[in-house]
């Protein structure tokens, strides 16, 4: 499993550097096991149990990284959350998860102290400086390796994601699903120990967490992390360090390119450079080509499942296109309606099935069921077709789903934000065109009568209750949404009407 190969890796190569920080410390593959050991026997000390959710609210440091291995290794699961989120969104988290311990950053020690109260399954918050040597806090327990999970089902992370008509549902991800996904990616991608990875993803979800980091960690090569992405620092790194992998979302990929201002900038050296969570702009693929040298390479991913479809390391990387199957994936076209197989060519919903589908929602069966058909594959809701040669290209989403720098928003999390607005009688949110973030989120908003406000002071609203990315960019007031037969808003309608205004 992914646990065993990594500390094969340590073992073998002991002194090579796994870990760098950018400006900060680096971490050879010897530290990273003997730190990450002393932190599991540190979270055993603490009382954490195999099933236990262990909460991770911190900034992309090594604290998180050691508290991620730690928790995996002695069957604790890993609940990773946006340390962008206000403490009303991560209440709804730490309630629904049952969390019984959360880490979470120094700064934020006021407002959860407040909650703490409110939340019983939660036994202790314990505050981490995210720039304090985290050896010292573990360097009185044990260096031992603990025994790895030996079980693919035994449960490993836990990811909140949200369905476009309900409150988030956690993810289960188990130990199997990890080392099918990163298999899977290590022979298609052709993952080296001698490759360096410019690591500049947030690394609270599947694609900086897992696809990045877990594939540098399992190829035994290099990670250096940048804390966050600037389009400037970046290009410099790439150019000065020449990486040989990089990853990223279209909107990096855009401030890159901008970066460049047309000059010509080879970074043809690199080995790989992936783009996903979102799709990729063909202006984008070809300007890369012709300013870079590179030729990106799509995939596609969820949550639930980490990666499914890529374009080929060796061979035809076809613009617009995900690309066909990973190793070990079914993937295929079906009528939404009858989740029956569709011809090549007819648009219809992708399908997954495969070892690295995830195990189900948490306490949420019901979910869990609808998410399968009959036969055990797993609907994604995006829609998509299959061209005689393999390749699949996504046509769009099956609901309402946003997606903006690469992160989903789920336009009812953002309604109900502003229904809660005294002023506000009638919301719909939806997303339009933004040529640097893919999608911005737009909240037309109906006042009830006789009632006033402006666009500030609803955005200053939702500011209390939402993480900054689901912010509405723009507001605009109507004097009705356009609605069916049944009551129901229209969005397509909404989106033709707004996101050309
Ligand atoms: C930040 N902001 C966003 C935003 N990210 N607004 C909308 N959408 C986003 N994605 C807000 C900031 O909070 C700030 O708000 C304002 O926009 C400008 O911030 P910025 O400094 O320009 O943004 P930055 O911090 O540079 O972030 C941009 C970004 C980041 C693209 C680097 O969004 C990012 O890391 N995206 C990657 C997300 C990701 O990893 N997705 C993978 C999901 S897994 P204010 O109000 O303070 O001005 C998945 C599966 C798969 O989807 O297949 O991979």
């Amino acid at each position: 499993m992914f646990l065993d190969t990594l500390a094969e890796n340590c073992r073998v190569n002991p002194q090579k550097i796994a870990l760098q920080f950018i400006g900060g410390e680096a971490v050879s593959y010897a530290q990273l096991a003997e730190t990450t050991s002393r932190s599991a026997h540190y979270l055993r000390a603490l009382g954490l149990k195999p099933g236990d959710r262990a909460a991770v609210q911190l900034p992309k440091c090594l604290p998180f990284i050691y508290l991620h291995l730690a928790a995996m290794q002695i069957g604790v699961v890993f609940l990773p959350l946006n340390p962008g989120y206000p403490p009303a969104e991560l209440r709804y988290f730490l309630a629904d998860a049952g969390a019984r311990f959360l880490f979470a950053d120094k700064a934020n020690q006021p407002a959860l102290a407040e909650m703490m109260p409110s939340l019983p399954a939660l036994q202790e918050a314990i505050f981490v400086d995210s720039e304090a040597p985290w050896g010292e806090r573990v360097s009185g327990y044990s260096a031992q390796p603990v025994s790895l999970p030996k079980s693919s089902e035994q449960r490993a992370m836990m990811l909140y994601t949200s369905g476009t008509t309900s409150r988030p549902k956690g993810a289960l991800i188990t130990h199997g699903n990890l080392t099918a996904n990163i298999k899977a990616l290590h022979e298609a991608w052709g993952w080296r120990a001698d490759d360096t990875l410019l690591h500049a993803l947030p690394i609270f979800h599947v694609h900086g967490l897992v696809v990045a980091l877990h594939g540098a960690l399992h190829a035994g090569a290099t990670a250096h992390l940048l804390p966050g992405f600037d389009a400037a620092e970046a290009l410099g790194l790439l150019q000065s360090r020449r990486y040989s992998v990089f990853m990223g979302v279209p909107t990096m990929h855009r401030r890159l390119y901008t970066q460049a201002a047309g000059r010509r900038i080879d970074l043809s050296f690199m080995r790989l450079m992936t783009s996903g969570s979102d799709r990729l702009p063909d202006d984008l693929f070809f300007g890369y080509q012709r300013i870079f040298g590179v030729t990106l390479l799509e995939r596609y991913g969820m949550t639930e499942t980490g990666m499914n479809l890529s374009n080929p390391l060796h061979g035809e990387r076809r613009v617009g296109s995900v690309g066909a199957p990973l190793p070990g994936v079914q993937a295929r076209i079906a009528d939404p309606a009858t989740d029956l197989p569709l011809p090549d060519d007819v648009v219809g919903e992708v399908q997954i099935r495969g070892a690295h589908v995830f195990a189900g929602y948490w306490q949420q069966p019901e979910k869990t069921a609808q998410a399968f058909t009959d036969d055990g594959w797993l609907r994604t809701g995006d829609l998509g077709a299959r061209a005689p040669d393999g390749y699949f290209t996504l046509k769009g989403r099956g609901k309402d789903l946003i997606i903006s720098g690469g992160l989903n928003v789920y336009p009812p999390e953002v309604e109900l934000a502003l229904m809660a607005h005294m002023a506000v009688s009638a919301c719909a949110v939806i997303g339009c065109p933004d040529a640097e973030w893919g999608e911005q989120v737009v909240a037309v908003i109906v006042l009830a009568p006789g009632a006033a406000a402006d666009a500030e002071g609803i955005r200053a609203h939702c500011r209390q209750r939402l993480a900054a990315y689901k912010m509405p960019r723009r507001v605009i007031f109507a004097a009705e949404l356009p609605r069916n037969a049944l009551g129901k808003v229209q969005k397509a309608v909404l989106r033709g009407q707004m996101c050309e205004q």
